[in-house]
């Protein structure tokens, strides 16, 4: 186990003491990094003390600290995995020959995108909950979303270190141009479609922590397969804290359904108008969030036939995630039939992962949707949630801008134009929506158009003051 030195201004297990050049370097941007979060994170709640958990060592047995902190305070820091003794490339063309420790010349400005790509979506997800404190449901939702922004900045922190530590000036550079570019910005937008949308209220931020978070869980293991050993320990660790993300999506959207099931019960109806009225979010409401959401999810994965995912993959960048649940590693030899709106064809493996993973994706995806079809047959109900179908609203790959109704179906396209705002949240949908957001601070208390969790944070009690307020 390595520990952290939390005596250091950056904790860190990556002995930055030992290198005094790139501790200078991060302690210049580490300013940067503050007067961002003041600028663009949950600005309006710094001197709130929140109940939050701090990584303090890589230890699977104990590796947080929980403790009310000033989010400012927060002490982001670099923690890498523990190193797997001669760790050798577990896939592609270099398959069995050992990690690497630095970046070959031939790889550092594709290993550099993806890093930047990736670094990309964590401030850019702070940014887009930036204003959610101003309606939560409770002070344990609050809490919720102070932790997850403050591990997304830690998770930026992960990949700036890479960048400061392997490369270099142009490392420095993408660096501060992480802090550069805004979600939604007209002029220096973030890299990835979905981390542009706003999340201006909580449904939302259920659905973006189910689904985009999953992305997140998805990318995260197949970088955590890469044969450049600093980014595979980097990205292990991140994977601990997304657990906890991708939690408070399920069980949000979770306790949304349980909500609106006492209200239908309550009523005697799923009238949606009654449902709305009573001040609870209907069925047809919430697929039409998780058609939005999953839909813009999917594009996250790239192309469905894609020369640089069969790069990335045959030159030991990026692996499936869990790779090692595979026979083959090379795929030199393998085929993959796929259906585009040209027809069906059989494409090269390699240049066909970016579906592959974004099918696994899915069946992911699908597990919470079972589990809230269970919990609404249970209340007697006909209805049933379900996810797009990965052709549904695209704007990235073959499917892009094609016509198709969420079961996948391609129509006319004047139809699909007519039908869209039956798919997805109207203005109205989200007018709605918005209108429940509500602020609720008292402890213990909850928003009328969620059920209460099932239990509080770290054994405490639902009652506890997660975030006290000045
Ligand atoms: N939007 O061959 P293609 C997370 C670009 S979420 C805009 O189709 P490729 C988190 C692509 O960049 C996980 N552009 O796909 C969650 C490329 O441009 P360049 C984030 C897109 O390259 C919640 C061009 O189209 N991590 O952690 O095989 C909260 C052709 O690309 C999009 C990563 O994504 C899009 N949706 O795969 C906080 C991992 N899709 O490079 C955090 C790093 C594609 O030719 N990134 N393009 O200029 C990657 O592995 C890959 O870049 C992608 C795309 C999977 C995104």
């Amino acid at each position: 186990m390595s520990a952290i030195d939390y005596a250091e201004k950056i904790p860190n297990n990556v002995n930055l003491v030992g290198d005094r050049t790139l501790q200078r370097a991060l302690e210049h941007w580490q300013p940067q990094f503050l007067q961002w979060w003041h600028e663009m994170g949950p600005n309006d709640f710094e001197g709130a003390d929140v109940y939050l958990r701090t990584a303090i060592s890589v230890d699977a047995q104990g590796w947080a600290h929980y403790g009310k902190v000033r989010m400012p305070d927060y002490r982001w820091g670099i923690f890498l995995a523990d190193p797997v003794a001669e760790r050798k490339i577990g896939f592609g063309d270099a398959m069995g020959r050992p990690a690497w420790q630095q970046i070959p010349g031939e790889y550092r400005s594709t290993l550099r995108r993806l890093i930047v790509t990736q670094g990309d979506t964590e401030p850019a997800s702070v940014e887009q909950q930036r204003l959610l404190g101003h309606t939560c449901p409770s002070l344990y939702d609050l809490r919720n979303l102070f932790q997850i922004n403050v591990e997304e900045g830690r998770h930026l922190w992960a990949m700036v270190y890479l960048l400061h530590a392997y490369f270099g000036r142009d490392g420095r550079e993408e660096a501060e141009e992480l802090l550069a570019r805004h979600s939604g910005d007209a002029d220096k937008p973030r890299i990835l479609t979905t981390f542009n949308e706003p999340i201006s209220d909580w449904l939302s931020l259920y659905c973006f922590t189910y689904f985009t978070d999953r992305d997140g869980k998805y990318q995260l293991k197949s970088l955590a397969e890469s044969a450049f050993d600093p980014l595979a320990r980097t990205c292990r660790f991140m994977l601990t804290e997304e657990a906890h993300h991708m939690f408070v999506g399920e069980t949000g959207l979770s306790r949304v359904v349980k909500r609106s099931l006492e209200v239908m019960k309550e009523m005697g109806s799923d009238d949606p108008d009654r449902i709305r009225a009573a001040g609870a979010v209907d069925l047809p409401l919430l697929q039409k969030y998780l058609n939005f959401w999953c839909s813009s999810s999917l594009d996250l994965f790239g192309s469905e036939i894609s020369s640089n995912s069969a790069a990335n993959f045959a030159n030991g960048l990026k692996g499936r995630p869990d790779e090692n649940q595979y026979e083959d590693h090379v795929l030199r030899e393998k085929t993959l039939n796929l259906v585009t709106p040209q027809g069906a064809s059989d494409v090269p493996m390699l240049n066909a992962l970016n579906e592959v993973m974004r099918e696994s994706y899915l069946k992911d995806c699908e597990i919470g949707v079972k589990r809230w079809n269970r919990s609404i047959e249970r209340a007697g109900s006909q209805f049933r949630l379900s996810l797009p179908s990965s052709r549904f609203r695209r704007s990235i790959g073959a499917w892009a801008g094609q016509p198709v109704d969420p079961q996948g179906n391609l129509m006319q396209r004047e139809l699909y134009e007519k039908s869209l705002a039956s798919w997805i949240p109207s203005e109205g949908d989200r007018a709605f929506v918005h209108s429940l957001m509500q602020k609720v601070i008292e402890p213990g208390r909850m928003a009328g158009w969620i059920a209460p969790p099932e239990r509080g944070i770290n054994n405490l009690p639902l009652e506890y003051e997660y975030v006290k307020l000045h």
